[in-house]
């Protein structure tokens, strides 16, 4: 802890607004990329937090005998390895409710981009061949009458419930726990839900238990009318399939914000006219990263002036620990 102040890490790129902020309370220190042979003998044994926008893997905690706390900007944090980080007595923190009702919105708006095909209504509109043309054709799908399947009933997927009602489609769900006190229809696997419902919206975080759980099995389940929206991971759907079935007309529609291997999205699927594509923008308003950024911030000022994190997640509940 040089000049009394704890030496923050960040490694790679990261939010101007954490950037703007850490000063006021910690030393900054940079590295290009968490990788751990860019970290010198000094860098190693100085570092007491880490702020991240991007991956941790264990070889980098490793790297930092004295590091306490991982600050991950995003609400998940698959990039982070936090079993590891516990398993070294490290706190990892997260950005839970802030982005919300942001990304709530970012799913409703993605899942009529891709029943009503608004992105390339406008593209005709935007080339002149309304005029040239005449109407835009009319979408084949529609959201009336559909029954919304929710991959996850967390945070996000609790708002992006509420909004589905006011929409007045059926909803289902289908979690490891069933929620209690709620109307919609909870399902204990995945492929009765796909089997029951015409829309699924996932919003499952990226762990071991989700990994390309979206399959051939599910989509063909969810049948020729189906459209699947993806606002939770990439790593959650295996894209070969989902291009597969989108190609053979196995299910009618997609509509993703997150991939496997990010900004990389598929050939295949961007190939495909029955696709909606977002650049992972689920939270992406200078508001709400304002507030994600912030959170970041003040989870690390909160962990060395009060002892405790805001907002730790599951797997690292700690306290810390006083010389
Ligand atoms: P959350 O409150 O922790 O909710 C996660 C939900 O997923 C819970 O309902 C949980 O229920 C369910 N779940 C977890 N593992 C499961 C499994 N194996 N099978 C079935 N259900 C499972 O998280 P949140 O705040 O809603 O965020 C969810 C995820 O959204 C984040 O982790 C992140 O990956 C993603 N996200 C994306 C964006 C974007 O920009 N596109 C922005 C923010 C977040 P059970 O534990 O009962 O199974
Ligand atoms: C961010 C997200 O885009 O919070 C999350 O889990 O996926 C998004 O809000 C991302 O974390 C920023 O790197």
């Amino acid at each position: 802890m040089p000049n009394g102040r704890p030496r923050i890490l960040v490694p790679g790129k990261m939010s101007q607004r954490v950037l703007d902020r850490l000063p006021a309370h910690f030393e900054l220190v940079f590295v290009a990329a968490a990788d751990p042979t860019l970290v010198t003998v000094d860098l190693a044994s100085s570092v007491s937090g880490i702020a991240v926008q991007g991956k941790i893997a264990a070889g980098f905690i490793d790297a930092f005998p004295n590091v306490e706390i991982i600050a991950n900007f995003g609400v998940g944090y698959d990039g982070v390895d936090a079993g590891h980080a516990a398993k070294r007595g490290v706190t990892v923190t997260n950005t839970p409710d802030v982005l919300t009702e942001e990304v709530a919105d970012t799913a409703i708006g993605l899942l009529l981009n891709t029943v009503r095909r608004f992105p390339a209504a406008e593209q005709w509109l935007r080339q002149g061949r309304w005029a040239k043309d005449g109407a835009f054709a009319l979408s084949p799908l529609t959201l009336r009458g559909r029954t919304v399947g929710l991959y996850g009933l967390g945070r996000i997927g609790l708002a992006i419930a509420k909004r589905l009602e006011a929409f007045g489609v059926s909803i289902a769900y289908h979690t490891r726990t069933p929620r209690e006190g709620l109307a919609y229809t909870h399902y204990p696997t995945l492929k009765g839900m796909a089997e029951a419902v015409d829309t699924i919206i996932v919003i499952v975080p990226g762990t071991e238990s989700t990994r390309k759980t979206i399959d051939a099995e599910i989509l063909d389940a969810l049948g020729p009318q189906g459209v699947l929206i993806n606002v939770g991971r990439g790593t959650t759907i295996n894209e070969a399939a989902l291009a597969d079935a989108l190609q053979r007309g196995v299910i009618a529609a997609a509509g993703l914000d997150v991939f496997e291997n990010e900004p990389h999205v598929p050939e295949a699927l961007l190939a495909l006219p029955n696709v909606s594509l977002l650049p992972h923008v689920g939270s992406a308003s200078q508001a709400t990263r304002n507030a994600m950024a912030d959170l970041v911030v003040d989870n690390l000022v909160a962990w060395f002036e009060t002892g405790a994190a805001l907002t730790p997640v599951a797997e690292t509940p700690f306290k810390r620990k006083t010389a």
